[in-house]
This record gives structure tokens, C-alpha cells and sequence, in this order.
């Protein structure tokens, strides 16, 4: 195909969240010419579009932060665990200090891009109907970019406000008096519901399955906590590196019955008065795949819960006797109050699996039970076609031109989280197959990115033109991702982890769950050998 390409680059990076910040950073520096195509008007990914009221951070601010002494000398977090308001002007921050946004193209998504073997680059098409050449094409457009919105029957004739958690209006939405229903139970939700309960006139919470939500413990940072925070950065970024999520939360390195009953008790009692993910994440090193000792953490879950909650009815929806998901299987969210949420009398509480929405009318919603939920508002914190959802919804095509989307009907196989088959040259952040659901955000990204940026310039010293997965690679690490989630419980809840949260779309494990650790040895073995890899040399 004739090239009727406009601009040249050595890389384009789609997407300016924590993944494409950090490339096109070190990029720039190595002396890359390097673009973001970013389809937002700001840099901060998934920070910019989740803008729901109460959206927050629930990983400790420590953690969630660049590593560059650039950016977090001159930075204090207030709290513990973030609100939206306070990334949002983290990035702010970010750019004061690095100057990203000069070399970012905002409002430019990408729609479509091929790589041509003959030239050895790619072609990227934008919808802005430009077409772009580089040698390199660095896929960041993270992890919950295509929003799910379940097929509702009369959704479009209800006569009131319908907000997806992932769309919220830029100049927010007025619920004081409103009646107002929230559905869907996930981090999102359970966020959006701990706000809404104080304005609402009515919140009506439609739950299809139960979220085994962990106590946030909120602690405000003081000035000179900070100061001595950053003493410790260094070893602290150092060591999230070595930790299996990229926190500092271990596993005990015991099997839970390997400890006595007082033991254990002391221990869930210990985790528990810490919260965040310490519950589940300083537990036993067993609980994720012993059915008994994972039940043993929900029991205990369960019973703290459960004493939060007055209805009897609602407390066995919200937090039943029987897990309905081994504990951890599915996304557990941070919580402030969201239980005592569900004591206020004007809180209702629908379990859809007993009592499915029927149809949304113009003022409510039916539910098969004949009852009839009047409402003014609608919020759909629904989820999204994660993990898959951004790489397949971006026009991708292999180099015989087969979408990626429809490659992946099937099934997405990659090679070391990192790369496709058929993409040569692609590289793709805190996407399919990487450490992405279960780390921190940061620090795998870095982590990833370090590994690319690593390749990139070993590739340009050793004169190849372009380095491509062999499909065998592919086949071998994708069956290596599920061989290592099937070693634990997570098959077992459908959750997005596992793509089962969408209609139709494939079930498999979407994430590497062997920790980061194991991710970075086996990426810096196959990658400093080119193992799994063809490669194409430069013509003299
Ligand atoms: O989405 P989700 P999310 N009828 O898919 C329900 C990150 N995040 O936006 O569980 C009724 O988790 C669905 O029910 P079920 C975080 O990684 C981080 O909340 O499938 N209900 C579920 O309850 C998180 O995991 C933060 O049975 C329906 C909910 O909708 C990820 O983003 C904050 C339904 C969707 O939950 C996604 O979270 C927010 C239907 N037809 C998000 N279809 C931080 O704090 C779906 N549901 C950093």
C-alpha cells in the first residue's frame, strides 16, 4: 500500500493515563520522537473520565505515585487512600514537572492501524482522518475504557437522567431530593452510593451479586508525616516492585490450618483493625486456593458485616451466610460507611437475582415481583468490557488486516502480557495477560514499561527492523496465565477478571496472577533472548 502518511514519528503512544505518561516520558528522554494520541481533553486516563461523585483511590497513596523523585519530591498526598479531586490535581502536578502535554494530541483517537512488513511500520489512522507512520505503536488506553451498559428493555423511554459511572456530567448532577436508583454493586457503585445516600430523597440500590467490601480506614497525612514519607520512598518503590500486587500487604507464607484457631483469630482480628486490601492480602498464603480457608475469611467477613446491617432482609443480601463467591474472586471494594448506608430508611435495597428488572418506564423501573420503582435518576455503575474492551475497540487490524476484535472472538492470546501476534513492533501496558487487575496500577506500569523501553532501545543497538510473537509464544504464555489462575478460586466468580461480567464475551483468565515478581523474571528472561520472538534485521 502507498504510504500517504503526513507525519513520522519513532513512537506512538495511545492514551495519557499513568501508562503513556510514563512512556512517552522516558521515551522522550532517550532522545524518541514520541506522541500521545490521547481521545480526552486531559492527561490522567481513567482519572478524567471517573469523575462520579465519591470516586477515590483504594490503594494507599504511597503506592499509587510515579517513582520519579521528580514528581513526588515536591508532592504531599493528604490522605490515605486519594479522592478524585486530589489525582486529578496530582496530574496537574505531573505536568508542571514533565511537561507532557506538549507532545500530546488531544481529542484524537485512534480508529484504526496496521504495521507493514514491507516498510517495517506502522500506519495509524485517527478519526480525524489523518494517518500517522512510526516505527513503533505503545498501546495504553487502560484497562476500563469501553463502558458496558446492559441491554435494558425501555431504557430510552424513561423520562429521567440515566448516568453511566464512567460518563458523569463535567458539571455534576443536582440529586438533593431526587429519587434516585443505583445499579450494580462493584467498586464503582459502592462509591457512588455512600454519596448519593446523604442528598437523595430515595436510593434504591439494585444488586445483582454482593460486594465483599473491606473497611477503607481513612487516615488524614500530615505535612511532617509526608516529609518523613519521603525518607522512605526510595526503598519503598524499590521494594513494591518484589511485593506479588506491587503494595506492601504479604501473605503470611503458612497454610491456614497449619495455624492453631487462636492463631487465626488473632490474625483476622489484627488484619481486619488495619483494613484496605490487609484483610485479604495479609492473610494466609492458602486462603485464594483452599475452598476451607477462603471460607474462613468470608465467615469472619460475613459475621463482621453482618452486625453493621439492621434489616434482617438486607443483611442477607448485602453480606449472606453463604458466600456467594469465594472471597477475593471478585473485586472487593473499600468502604467508608457503606453498610450503615442501608440503615437510613429511605435506602432500598432490590437483589436482582430474585427480582430482575423487567422494564425501565418513563418514570421508574418494573421488576418481575410487580413492583414498581418510581425514580427521577438512574445511575448504571454497570462496568465495563474491561481488559479486552480498549485494545479491540481501537481499529486495531493485523498485518494480513483481520481485526482484532474479531481475532479475539475466541479468546485474546498474547505473548508475556506485553504483545500480540500478527503486531510486530506493538507493545501494550496494564492491558490482557499482564499483572494489571492484581497490581497496583504504578507500579506495574513502571514495570512494563521499563521492560519496553528496555527492548526498544536493545532492538535499535542491534539493527532490527521489527521484532514480532511467534503464535507458538502465544499459545504457550496465554496457557500459562490460565494454567496459573486455575491453580486458585478465581475461575470461580463471574467477575470481569475473567471476562464473565460481559454477555457472550469468552471466558478466560484476562490478568498474569502469578504476582509481579514472577512477571518481571519471566518477561526479562524471554526478552533479553528474543525467546518466542521472530526477528526482522534492518536492510543494509
Ligand atoms: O464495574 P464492575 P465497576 N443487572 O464490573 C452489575 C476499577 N475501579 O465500574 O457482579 C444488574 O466491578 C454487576 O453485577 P455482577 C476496579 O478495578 C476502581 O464498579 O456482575 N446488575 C456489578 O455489581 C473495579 O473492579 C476504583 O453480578 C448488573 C456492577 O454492575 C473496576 O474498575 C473505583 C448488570 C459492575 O461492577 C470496575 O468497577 C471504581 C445487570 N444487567 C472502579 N450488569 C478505585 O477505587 C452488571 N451489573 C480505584
Amino acid at each position: 500500500m502507498a504510504s500517504t502518511a503526513t507525519t513520522q514519528h519513532d513512537v506512538i503512544i495511545v492514551g495519557a493515563g499513568f501508562s503513556g505518561i510514563f512512556l512517552l516520558y522516558s521515551l522522550r528522554k532517550l532522545g524518541f520522537s514520541c506522541r500521545i494520541y490521547e481521545a480526552g481533553n486531559n492527561i490522567g486516563g481513567t482519572w478524567q473520565t471517573n469523575i462520579y461523585p465519591g470516586v477515590r483511590v483504594d490503594t494507599e497513596s504511597w503506592h499509587y505515585q510515579f517513582s520519579m523523585p521528580e514528581v513526588w519530591e515536591d508532592w504531599s498526598w493528604s490522605e490515605k487512600y486519594p479522592s478524585g479531586e486530589e489525582i486529578r490535581r496530582y496530574f496537574a502536578h505531573i505536568e508542571k514537572k514533565l511537561k507532557i502535554k506538549k507532545d500530546v494530541e488531544f481529542q484524537t483517537r485512534v480508529v484504526g492501524a496496521q504495521f507493514e512488513r514491507e516498510m517495517s511500520r506502522w500506519r495509524i489512522e485517527t478519526e480525524d482522518g489523518r494517518v500517522t507512520e512510526s516505527q513503533f505503536l505503545v498501546a495504553c488506553p487502560g484497562s476500563i475504557e469501553k463502558r458496558y451498559t446492559p441491554d435494558f428493555p425501555g431504557l430510552n423511554k424513561f423520562k429521567g437522567g440515566i448516568y453511566h459511572s464512567s460518563r458523569w456530567p463535567r458539571e455534576g448532577v443536582d440529586i438533593k431530593g431526587k429519587k434516585v436508583a443505583v445499579i450494580g454493586t462493584g467498586c464503582s457503585g459502592i462509591q457512588i452510593i455512600q454519596e448519593v445516600a446523604k442528598e437523595a430523597d430515595t436510593l434504591t440500590v439494585f444488586q445483582r451479586t454482593p460486594n465483599l467490601a473491606m473497611p477503607m480506614r481513612q487516615i488524614q497525612i500530615l505535612e511532617s508525616e509526608q516529609k518523613f514519607a519521603k525518607v522512605l520512598y526510595p526503598h519503598l518503590f524499590r521494594d513494591r516492585g518484589r511485593n506479588l500486587t506491587g503494595n506492601t500487604a504479604e501473605f503470611i507464607p503458612k497454610r491456614t490450618f497449619d495455624a492453631s484457631p487462636e492463631e487465626r483469630r488473632a490474625r483476622l482480628e489484627d488484619n481486619w483493625k488495619e483494613g484496605g486490601f490487609v484483610p485479604l492480602l495479609g492473610g494466609y498464603a492458602d486462603f485464594l486456593m483452599d475452598p476451607e480457608a477462603n471460607r474462613e475469611v468470608y465467615d469472619f467477613w460475613a459475621s463482621k458485616t453482618r452486625a453493621r446491617i439492621h434489616d434482617p432482609r438486607k443483611r442477607d443480601i448485602l453480606a449472606p451466610l453463604d458466600p456467594p463467591f469465594p472471597i477475593a474472586a471478585k473485586r472487593s471494594c473499600l468502604e467508608a460507611n457503606y453498610y450503615e448506608v442501608f440503615n437510613q430508611s429511605n435506602v432500598h435495597l432490590v437483589n436482582v437475582r430474585e427480582d430482575p428488572v423487567v422494564e425501565f418506564q418513563p418514570y421508574g423501573i418494573a421488576t418481575s415481583s410487580g413492583a414498581f420503582h418510581e425514580l427521577d435518576a438512574v445511575v448504571l455503575a454497570t462496568g465495563f468490557d474491561a481488559v479486552t474492551g480498549s485494545l479491540t475497540n481501537m481499529g486495531l487490524r493485523n498485518t494480513e488486516g483481520k481485526p482484532l476484535k474479531e481475532e479475539w472472538e475466541d479468546g485474546a492470546q498474547t505473548y508475556l502480557g506485553l504483545t500480540i501476534n500478527g503486531y510486530p513492533n506493538m507493545f501494550h501496558v496494564y492491558g490482557v495477560h499482564g499483572p494489571t487487575g492484581f497490581s497496583n496500577g504504578p507500579t506495574s506500569i513502571e514495570m512494563q514499561g521499563r521492560l519496553i523501553i528496555d527492548a526498544i532501545q536493545r532492538m535499535r543497538a542491534n539493527g532490527l527492523a521489527y521484532v514480532e510473537a511467534t503464535p507458538e509464544a502465544a499459545v504457550a504464555w496465554t496457557r500459562k496465565a490460565d494454567e496459573i489462575a486455575n491453580a486458585t478460586l478465581l475461575p470461580k466468580a463471574d467477575s470481569w477478571y475473567m471476562g464473565a461480567n460481559i454477555p457472550g464475551k469468552k471466558r478466560q483468565m484476562l490478568n498474569f496472577v502469578g504476582g509481579l515478581p514472577m512477571y518481571e523474571q519471566l518477561c526479562t528472561e524471554a526478552l533479553s533472548k528474543w525467546d518466542g520472538f521472530r526477528l526482522e534485521s534492518l536492510a543494509n
